[in-house]
């Protein structure tokens, strides 16, 4: 070993391994889980150019030579209109306690009033990373006053300008987050990527292609519930159901002789054929519960 390899050795050495948990929170639409998968590298998180996409909290895990981040996606922070709104803030609400560090994220375009408001609604004490997102899309002036605003605050330690989208910034994002983590082994084996089963990334993807497919309100009234996945020698099974809330929507997803719940199962399918790496056979059928999203046990049933 020559001295330059001693003094690298004697330096890793001296470097302790870091680890810790990261939430990541925000409104609706900021762009939290396309965060999450460009973080990760890998498209975990379903995302839709609609607000209120993700109703889960996730975990993700992301293990470097000397480092292991927790990554959460969280749902949008909104005010409760149903009682799968309180599910959902329920589930930011586990997030945000255990968390060593909180990425609070904001669409550059956006002002910094509601946020700021906002962030103080998560009445944390952690240190904050205030994140400015879509700088694809803004305008350095509005960019530079949201950065002074944010500076302001106690609780946020920096304020990190990025485009989730184009992966812009996101190395010193990272840099900074680890900076910012506990000396600590890693909390889970490193081939560890997420928390949630199979069965609930493939209902995940079918309810994405419900929001691409089809208009405005409708997403928000379905859920999709994974009822068998059963992997044969050359292929894996899945049937699964779209819950909706009322007839008149139910047609709409099937749409015109089956062609529209023949296009979202197209499409889930190759999706999910990329995820687990195996041929699929999907099968979707629709089916209406009344008032599902108020309805504790329907809830239950469909993991929120
Ligand atoms: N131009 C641009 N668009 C982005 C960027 N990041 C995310 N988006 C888009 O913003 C939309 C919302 O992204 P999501 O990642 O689903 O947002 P979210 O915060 O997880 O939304 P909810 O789950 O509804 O809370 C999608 O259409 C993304 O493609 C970015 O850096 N630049
Ligand atoms: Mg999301």
């Amino acid at each position: 070993m020559n001295a330059l390899q001693t003094l690298l050795v004697i330096f890793v050495v001296m470097n302790e391994f870091r680890s810790g948990f990261v939430g990541i929170f925000g409104k609706p639409n900021a762009g939290k889980s396309t965060l999450l998968n460009a973080l990760i590298n890998e498209k975990l998180a379903i995302v839709s150019p609609k607000a209120q996409t993700t109703r889960n909290k996730i975990l993700a895990v992301l293990t470097e030579k000397d480092y292991q981040i927790v990554f959460s996606d969280t749902p949008g922070l909104l005010q409760s209109a149903y009682k799968l709104h309180d599910r959902m803030m329920k589930e930011v609400e586990m997030a945000r306690q255990g968390t060593d560090v909180i990425l609070f994220l904001m669409d550059a375009r956006d002002d910094a009033a509601s946020n700021i408001e906002l962030l103080k609604t998560l009445r944390s004490k952690q240190d904050t990373l205030v994140i400015i997102n879509k700088i694809d899309k803004s305008k350095k002036e509005h960019v530079a006053k949201l950065r002074e605003e944010f500076s302001k605050l106690k609780q946020v330690k920096q304020v990190i300008e990025i485009s989730a989208l184009q992966k812009t910034n996101l190395d010193i994002l990272l840099q900074t987050i680890v900076s910012m983590l506990p000396e600590m082994p890693p909390y889970y084996d490193e081939d560890m990527l997420t928390d949630k089963p199979m069965r609930f990334f493939v209902s995940e993807i079918v309810r994405e292609k419900l929001f691409f497919c089809l208009d405005e309100e409708l997403p928000y009234h379905a859920a999709v519930y994974v009822r068998q996945y059963e992997e044969k020698t050359t292929l894996t099974k899945i049937v699964a159901d779209i819950v909706v809330s009322r007839e008149t929507q139910k047609a709409i997803i099937i749409g015109k002789n089956g062609s529209m719940i023949k296009k979202i199962g197209q499409d889930a399918r190759e999706d999910i054929e990329k995820f687990i790496d195996r041929k699929v056979f999907l099968e979707l059928h629709v089916k209406v519960r009344k008032d599902w999203r108020n309805n504790d046990l329907y809830l239950k049933e469909y993991g929120y």
